[in-house]
């Protein structure tokens, strides 16, 4: 059997009927503990972190979440939030290991996205598409690969406190934390970290600098996935100033899961494009 498997900043918990399972990450609190499933009401989660004012955390999933996961795959793609900022991976991999001791024929790829959200789902998408052409293993994952070096990934967030409170971004963005009004207009690097790109205020800003990035990545008008976290508004803003200068450009949004919501906080979205 053929599983699609990804851990849970990938913002779907399904995938048009196919045979996809997504792999929770905990978000904690001294008092609460939400598990990313599909169940988290994010609304509500949010306004618990905003009001509580004690520390707040994450876990990545363990080895027995994955083996749960990979169960009776025996052709199993595996895509992972980045290795520079968490250690999915590296637990998926000890599982995928497991795995293949139990069950030595079973073919089992762990992508490393080194990046999240978007980009990982844009992964899965092109694993189901490959799969359907007939694809095999071997050439799936090798074409996959090369797909993710292709793909990259911007995010807008209007706070970086739980990010900060968790080491995951460094001093330099971290200081910019607390200033009203401003967004932070940030990229996942290379080597799967982040990396801010600029700052500005308000929404029309946030719209010209973000096109203007995209340009200087080299955007032509390809695939394009944003997560939003309670920020349709500033989604569907992207999307027709994107569609203005490439109209038959295929974008999709869509509210993010319990992971990148805590992550990149109200007002946040995150994009992947080719
Ligand atoms: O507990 C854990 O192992 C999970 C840690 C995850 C930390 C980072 C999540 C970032 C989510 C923020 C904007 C996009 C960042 C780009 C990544 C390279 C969303």
């Amino acid at each position: 059997m053929v599983k699609y498997v990804a851990d849970s900043s990938i913002d779907i918990y399904e995938y048009k009927g196919e045979n996809f399972e997504s792999v929770p990450l905990v978000i904690y609190t001294d008092e609460n503990e939400f598990l990313d499933d599909g169940s988290i009401n994010i609304k509500e989660m949010l306004d618990k972190l905003e009001k509580y004012k004690g520390r707040s955390y994450t876990a990545c999933p363990g080895t027995e979440k994955w083996l749960n996961a990979f169960e009776g795959g025996d052709e199993i793609y595996v895509v992972t939030i980045t290795s520079g900022l968490s250690g999915t991976y590296n637990s998926a991999m000890v599982a995928k290991e497991m795995y293949q001791k139990e069950y030595p024929e079973a073919k089992i790829e762990v992508f490393d996205s080194l990046s999240t959200g978007p980009e990982m789902e844009m992964a899965i998408e092109k694993i189901v598409e490959l799969k359907q052409k007939g694809m095999e293993f071997e050439d799936i994952c090798e074409a996959v690969k090369k797909y993710l070096d292709d793909v990259h990934l911007f995010f807008v967030l209007g706070s970086v406190h739980n990010l900060a409170q968790n080491g995951r971004v460094n001093k330099v963005v971290a200081s910019a934390v607390g200033v009203l009004g401003i967004n932070i207009l940030g990229f996942a690097d290379e080597a799967g970290t982040i990396k801010q790109v600029g700052k500005c205020r308000g929404e029309k800003k946030v719209v010209s600098s973000l096109m203007s990035k995209l340009d200087e990545m080299g955007y032509k008008g390809g695939k394009v996935r944003i997560c939003h976290v309670e920020n349709e508004g500033l989604a569907l803003k992207v999307q027709e100033a994107i569609k203005e200068r490439y109209k038959d450009a295929d974008i999709e949004y869509y509210p993010a899961g319990g992971l990148c919501s805590y992550y990149a906080e109200r007002g946040g979205i995150i994009m992947g494009f080719e």
